[in-house]
């Protein structure tokens, strides 16, 4: 227990006392939260001090949003919630972006700020970085809290606590004016108010009709098909998750930082026939995975629509913490809802009860096509993938990384960009759970040195972060941090000029370069010297190879420039049919 200078009391015995500060960092404490993200100012440079003082770790940042980044990860990571500390009004706005990405990934994050005095803010007198922080806050995050009372401390963490990790996680904003810092109240009594919460994230258990239910769906299935989304990686189900598929036969498909749940290699990913399976499958089962824009919203041609608004006919099984998500795009025939762990648990007891170990196995026409589609698929990729041209093109040069991950399963892959992000994704296999994190739900640029600073912390693990040039932009000056913590992270940076490509030019043929174009030839190592870290320049594979196996193996801060062909790209990766275009004739 934290504890300020005695004082003496009015009856004059002496009283231990403690203050603000120091109840936060107990309350913290007392629930297992040992890391901080943030970056100091006013009002809380010196709760900063103050909780290294007392034993956890504090990272500082150069950006709020990079600090928020990381939080949102390490709650991914640990299904603990990640803690980003902030100053009032600017930095809390800086915080704000990660902690709404957060929301909409369901990480758990506390974004905690400290926020100026309430009378004058109230009044809108001007004080000092004035602003309604909560009110701005509320709308962007699962739960908003303000705090005014030291005796108050240990239920407003608690309540962020529970918000971000029950149910569907997601972000909590915790509002902490300057002034209850300072506040002071008995240590015993404040010892007292603190709570350590019993049972964060309860299990919901599944009914057990709903169990039949999908179980009696996937029983009849011809062409059954699991799609696992990010929410099946964050529940940590992952022997039932295996057991499951494996036991049922049934081909799956992982979303992006589903990846590795199941080796990549796994004969029954569906992942190389992708598109054929989504259009072809009679009964799918969403494991923890929306049917969001990434999934074309359940319906149109991708699921074998007649047009881009139809419905297919397949029939939905979707394994949903939140009983909204269901029927949120199209019918769900067989909603499951309750907790991953939970779910996957019910259907396998279900499936053993009901057909022992005769289960039948999915037909084997519907496995032949796919590994047929699959194997031609990826004799394809192989190719593609052995050539070598100069200059190094996206696939050249994720070979490379895809050696690296291969060699290195339990190092953690960070991945932002669009070509970048498109073909890593594609490319690079998984071999492990909760490696790849990349840009989620929204597709956001700037979770890449947040992301790996935390993905370091947290997991002591190396990390090596793919990044297009124009995305490792958003959070660039981390490197600094990846330096002065001297953390095993390499950063690849795809240097193709630019925004998707390198080579548009300005129409007008005037002095300034087209706007998805940067400084040609840039040297982005540089940037890593500069801290003391590593640079390193390359060209080819060879040379992209040698650099990430050396900083693989010294585990030094490392960047390493990568020249990409400036015209391997497309307009937006794979995404470029998202861009609107004109209806207006030529
Ligand atoms: C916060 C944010 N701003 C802008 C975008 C739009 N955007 C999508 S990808 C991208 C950058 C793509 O270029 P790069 O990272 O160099 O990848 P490349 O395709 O060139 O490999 C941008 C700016 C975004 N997704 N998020
Ligand atoms: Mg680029």
């Amino acid at each position: 227990m934290g504890t300020v200078e005695p004082q003496v009391a009015q009856s004059g015995d002496v009283q231990e006392v403690t203050d603000g500060f120091h109840l936060v960092i107990d309350a913290l404490k007392l629930n297992g939260i040992d890391t901080i993200f943030g970056l100091p100012g006013i009002p809380i440079t010196d709760f900063t001090r103050m909780a290294q003082a007392a034993g956890m770790r504090v990272i500082s940042f150069r950006h709020e949003q990079n600090a928020g980044n990381a939080a949102a990860i390490a709650g991914f990571m640990t299904q603990k919630p990640g803690i980003c500390l902030t100053v009032s009004a600017p930095g809390f706005l800086n915080g704000l972006t990660a902690l709404a990405n957060a929301t909409v990934n369901c990480f758990p994050m506390i974004l905690i700020s400290g926020s100026s005095e309430r009378e004058i803010v109230d009044l809108q007198q001007g004080d000092y970085e004035e602003m309604d922080q909560l009110a701005i806050a509320k709308p962007l995050c699962k739960a908003a809290f303000r705090v005014l009372h030291a005796e108050d401390i240990g239920v407003g963490i608690a309540r962020a606590i529970r918000a971000a990790v029950s149910g569907r996680p997601g972000g909590v904003y915790l509002d902490l004016p300057a002034k209850l810092f300072a506040q002071t109240m008995d240590a015993e009594a404040g010892k007292k108010s603190l709570i350590k919460v019993v049972d964060p994230a309860p299990k919901q258990i599944p009914g057990t009709d709903a169990v039949k239910r999908a179980v009696d769906l996937l029983k009849g299935a011809k062409k059954p098909l699991i799609v696992l989304g990010k929410g099946a990686a964050y529940a940590q189900a992952d022997a039932d998750i295996r057991d499951l598929i494996e036991r049922t036969g049934i081909p799956y498909l992982p979303m992006s930082m589903a990846k590795g749940l199941l080796p990549d290699t796994h004969e029954q990913s569906a992942a190389a026939a992708r598109s054929y399976v989504l259009a072809e499958a009679d009964v799918v089962m969403l494991v923890g995975a929306r049917l969001n824009w990434l999934l074309s919203h359940g319906k149109g041609k991708t699921w074998g629509g007649t047009d881009h608004k139809a419905w297919g006919d397949q029939k939905f099984i979707q394994i949903d913490i939140s009983p909204q998500e269901i029927d949120s795009n199209v019918r769900i025939d067989a909603p499951l809802v309750g907790d991953i762990g939970s779910c996957v648990s019910a259907l396998l007891a279900a499936i053993d009860s009901n057909a022992g170990s005769s289960w039948a196995k999915p037909p084997a026409d519907w496995l032949r096509a796919i590994a047929e589609r699959k194997d031609k698929n990826l004799a394809k990729m192989a190719e593609t993938l052995a050539k070598d041209p100069t200059p190094m093109n996206f696939h050249s040069a994720l070979n490379v990384v895809r050696d690296i991950i291969k060699a290195n399963p339990d190092a953690i892959l960070v991945n932002e960009g669009a070509n970048a992000l498109d073909f890593t994704r594609s490319i690079v296999d998984m071999y492990k759970p909760r490696k790849r994190l990349d840009v989620g739900t929204w597709g956001v640029m700037g979770i890449g040195m947040g992301f790996s600073v935390a993905a370091a912390v947290v997991s002591g693990q190396p990390v090596i972060a793919i990044e297009g040039d124009s995305a490792f932009g958003f959070s660039g000056m981390e490197v600094e941090t990846l330096c002065r913590y001297d953390l095993p992270v390499c950063v690849v940076i795809f240097n193709n000029n630019g925004v998707y490509r390198g080579t548009d030019v300005n129409p007008t043929g005037g002095p300034d370069v087209a706007p998805t174009v940067f400084v040609k030839g840039a040297r982005y190592d540089k940037l890593m010297e500069a801290f003391g870290g590593v640079g390193a320049h390359t060209t080819t594979p060879a040379e992209l190879r040698k650099a990430m196996e050396e900083a693989i193996r010294s585990r030094k801060p490392t960047l390493i420039n990568a020249v990409i062909d400036e015209a391997a790209g497309t307009e937006s990766g794979r995404i470029t049919s998202l861009n609107p275009t004109s209806g207006k004739k030529k």
